[in-house]
């Protein structure tokens, strides 16, 4: 696959695979089963498109393959560019600062240097790549510097951004050393996608103000006549394929085994995250166990089942995270389990796509519960394998989801009471309620697909005009 010519190119951090081992104990590849990935594939297999990424690890360079019929461009990381630029930057500075500061983020100069290096090893790779007037689309906070790089080296090209994580307001924004020059490594891009109004917003009074650029309303305009357009583009999930899986036999057959195993107790609540300070997964555990103190619950009747999908498992704040989960798990299933009767089974560890669908099905009350998150895809997933309109979703107000979302209980939740009563009222709502409920939810979820989001965000890319013919003064600076 040399000299490629790609129409259309996708710069993420991650490859859409994953590496494993073979039967014959040679290395191959498996795709990945994240939601990006399915939303992707179609453009791509469209447009016989190249996906540009990190395959995870520190090997020597490794040659493009392609699998399941999508070209992919490995991108080698060092050892000390996956501790600056994706353990460090990415991870220990923009991720909680995007995240309401849920954590301290820290400031590092030498994190910063292998963030703008690694940004600008994937601009020049698809630079390197994509075909005279192609279409690239960026995804996502580790690579907001290439959509200027890229510009800088190949102005011909079209150029798409999609952040999948909150933008936040200026206010924590502007705690960055770095913060004008990440605003226009954005603006190298025609048209900057966000999961809600609210960060395109954040995004376009960053501009005007930090920048100085002339706005006016999801519009910017670049002295050199360019359009920057900033929009929300809720993403969604592959929902009829969801519904599916959740609709056959061996997940119908596996959901009852799950719940057989837990002593099929009258509700079985669930949580599945990424075991990530953002989920809120203490907070919501604790709600759960003071309910079965106070006498509300009863563990003959009710189980909490908390999937802890392990991450990003060389930072320090997640290993310190994994180690007060365990610990309140144990406390909580020591002071009020029962022998066969534990109030929380509680898994570290990811699962094939058909576990997550039978663990869904099995599941009474879903409990999504972040601080912040960009959408939350577990919340819509649930919806989608909700075929017979039972089961109830709590959800937190500061997902995304939320947005589309408004018949789940929803919840606060740093309000501790709050949430125990809402996890309270979801556990004793009637049929007449839930049915009411979940059906409005899936018509959501339903109507708006992972393919619908992929397709507006494509038609309003290639919708930007070239250039707005306007003479630019800049913006006062307010
Ligand atoms: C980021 C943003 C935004 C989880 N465990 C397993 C597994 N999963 C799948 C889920 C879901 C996905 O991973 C998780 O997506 P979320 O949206 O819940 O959360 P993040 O990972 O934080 O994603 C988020 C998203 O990007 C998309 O833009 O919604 O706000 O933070 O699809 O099903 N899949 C399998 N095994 C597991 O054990 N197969």
């Amino acid at each position: 696959m040399s000299n490629v010519s790609a129409d259309l190119v996708i710069v993420a951090n991650r490859l859409p695979v994953d590496r494993v081992e073979q039967a014959d104990g040679t290395p191959g590849w498996r795709t990945s089963p994240g939601g990006l990935v399915t939303a992707i594939e179609p453009v791509m297999r469209a447009n016989d498109g190249t996906w540009i990424g990190w395959p995870g690890g520190t090997d020597a360079e490794l040659e493009p393959f392609e699998a399941d019929g999508m070209k992919l461009v490995p991108m080698t990381m060092t050892q000390a560019e996956v501790e600056g630029h994706y353990e460090g930057f990415s991870n220990g500075t923009l991720w909680p600062l995007y995240h309401d500061l849920v954590a301290k983020p820290e400031f590092h100069r030498e994190w910063w240097d292998s963030y703008v290096s690694v940004n600008r090893r994937f601009a020049e790779k698809a630079a390197e790549l994509a075909a005279e007037g192609a279409t690239v689309w960026v995804h996502d906070y580790q690579m907001q510097l290439v959509p200027q790089m890229l510009r800088e080296l190949r102005p011909d090209l079209r150029i798409g951004f999609y952040l999948h994580i909150p933008f936040p307001p200026a206010e924590l924004f502007q705690q960055l050393p770095w913060r004008r020059q990440l605003l226009e490594g954005l603006l190298g891009a025609d048209l900057v996608g966000f999961q809600l109004p609210g960060g395109a917003q954040n995004f376009v009074r960053l501009v005007r103000q930090r920048v100085g650029h002339k706005t006016h309303r999801d519009l910017v305009y670049l002295p050199d006549g360019r359009t920057v357009r900033a929009a929300a583009f809720p993403i969604s999930i592959d929902a009829a394929g969801f519904e599916s899986m959740a609709r056959s036999e061996p997940v119908a057959a596996r959901a009852e085994e799950i719940r057989t195993a837990l002593g099929n107790p009258r509700k079985v609540f669930l949580g599945i995250d990424r075991l990530d300070y953002t989920k809120g997964i203490y907070a919501r555990l604790r709600a759960f166990s003071e309910l079965i103190a106070d006498g509300h619950l009863d563990v003959e009747d009710a189980v909490f089942v908390q999937v802890a999908v392990p991450s990003r498992e060389q930072v320090e704040q997640y290993r310190i995270l994994r180690d007060e989960i365990d610990r309140l798990v144990g406390r909580i299933n020591g002071d009020l389990g029962r022998i066969g009767r534990p109030a929380i089974s509680y898994l570290h560890s990811s699962y094939p796509r058909e576990e997550m669908a039978a663990l869904y099905r099995a599941a009474d009350v879903m409990v999504v519960t972040p601080y912040r998150d960009g959408m939350n895809l577990v919340a819509k997933e649930y919806v989608a394998c909700r075929f017979e309109d039972t089961g109830a979703l709590v959800l937190s107000e500061f997902a995304g989801a939320a947005d589309e979302l408004r018949q789940a209980w929803l919840v606060n939740p740093y309000d501790i009471n709050g949430m125990k009563s809402a996890l309270l009222d979801a556990y004793r709502a009637d049929d007449r309620e839930t049915r009411r409920r979940m059906k409005a939810m899936r018509k959501t979820v339903t109507q708006n697909d992972v393919a619908a989001w992929a397709d507006s965000f494509m038609q309003e890319l290639s919708a930007i005009p070239g250039s707005h013919g306007k003479a630019v003064r800049p913006a006062k600076r307010s």
